[in-house]
């Protein structure tokens, strides 16, 4: 198998390479990624030769048509995805999600090549908190909030379009929250276990009542793997492992996990458009494609992911004061 994998030098991207490169030591691995802040030559590096690193937007049609000639598949994580930048400066989220999609979807049709469209559930809008029977399955209409979301929702109706009317061979999936080791500082769980490592406090938007679906990154990609083995083109998968907490249950599950008082944080400035609710219903996969999560005790998890925080020090050390210069500004 030769596979392209875009934005592999993120968060969920680099899980799902290195993953891939320990299970499949014959494939030939290629990540574009054109390392914008969120993305790190350093997360790929312990896999070596393994894995070939191209340093490249995904907008440079000429760039990705080569790739994707010398691919099977692509799987397509690459995106701008922090909501809070998207609310600050939201044009490169166009360019990158919109612009970029288009641009891989033009060339897997060209090329004839398999797609996975990697997307998240924030393009379904949010669910009010006093209605816990009701969740996101794929029938739930479109109703983005933010101009992150609103971005995403585009990138997955050029995929259903381009399906739809050039027969391109492509799945979709929309996940909840992951969490798990290289996910960059400026996300919720990181930023506040990175907080407490270097002596500031955590910081919670608001009250805290907003809720949250989350995964292990182990487990959204293990869902990725089964969609591309055995998914049908043109299908959207929602991908959950049904732990649904609040903003402030999470962050007093880690106060508790690194010996911190329940009280210890601060409440700062809301999130604009605050989404309150993500809640997902993952049966239809589950039934389909026989996948389960296998991170389901959520503390175990988290403090897992304190550990691998704890003992990879030197990977986000450089980035936290900057990230968190930006959230002073912002009041956060
Ligand atoms: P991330 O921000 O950690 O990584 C994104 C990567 O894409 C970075 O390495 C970045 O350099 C690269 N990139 C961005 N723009 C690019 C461009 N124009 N050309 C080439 N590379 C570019 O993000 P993540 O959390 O790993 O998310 C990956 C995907 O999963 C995204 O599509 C996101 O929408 C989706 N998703 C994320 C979550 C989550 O909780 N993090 C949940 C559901 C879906
Ligand atoms: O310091 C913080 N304090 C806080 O209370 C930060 C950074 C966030 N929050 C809140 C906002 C959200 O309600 O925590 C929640 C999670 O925030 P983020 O980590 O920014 O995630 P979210 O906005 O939910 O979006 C994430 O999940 C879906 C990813 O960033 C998206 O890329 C993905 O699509």
């Amino acid at each position: 198998m030769r596979l392209l994998v875009t934005g592999g030098a993120g968060f969920i991207g680099a899980n799902f390479t290195h993953s891939w490169a320990n299970e499949n030591p014959g494939d030939q691995i290629t990540v574009v990624d054109s390392l914008t802040y969120a993305g790190s030559a350093d997360t790929l590096a312990p896999l070596g030769e393994a894995v070939e690193l191209v340093v490249g937007d995904i907008t440079d049609a000429a760039l990705v048509d080569e790739l994707v000639a010398g691919a099977d598949a692509v799987v397509h994580f690459a995106a701008e995805t922090h909501v809070d930048n998207s609310l600050t400066g939201p044009s490169a989220f166009v360019q990158s999600n919109l612009v970029g999609t288009f641009t891989i979807l033009e060339a897997v049709r060209r090329h004839g090549t398999r797609l996975h469209h990697i997307s998240t559930d924030e393009v379904y809008g949010d669910l009010p908190l006093d209605a816990p029977d009701i969740r996101f399955t794929a029938d739930t209409p479109y109703n983005p909030s933010s101009p992150y979301s609103a971005t995403k929702a585009g990138s997955d109706m050029l995929v259903r379009a381009w399906v739809r009317s050039f027969r391109v061979a492509a799945t979709l999936s929309n996940c909840s929250n992951n969490f798990g080791p290289y996910q960059h500082v400026e996300k919720f769980i990181p930023r506040q276990i990175t907080n407490l490592l270097t002596g500031r406090r955590a910081k919670l938007y608001g009250a805290g009542a907003n809720v949250r679906d989350w995964i292990h990154v182990e487990d959204h990609n293990a869902a990725v793997r089964a969609i591309l083995a055995g998914g049908r083109i043109g299908q959207t998968y929602l991908i959950g492992a049904d732990c649904e907490r609040s903003n402030l249950a999470v962050l007093q599950t880690l106060l508790e996990i690194m010996g911190h008082d329940p009280d210890d944080f601060d409440h700062v400035a809301d999130r604009a458009g605050h989404d309150l609710r993500y809640a997902i219903d993952s049966s239809a996969l589950r039934e389909e494609l026989g996948w389960a999560p296998a991170h389901t005790d959520f503390p175990a998890a988290l403090a897992a992911t304190v550990d691998w925080y704890r003992a990879n020090e030197a990977w986000w050390a450089p980035l936290k004061d900057a990230v968190e210069a930006g959230y002073t500004e912002r009041g956060q």
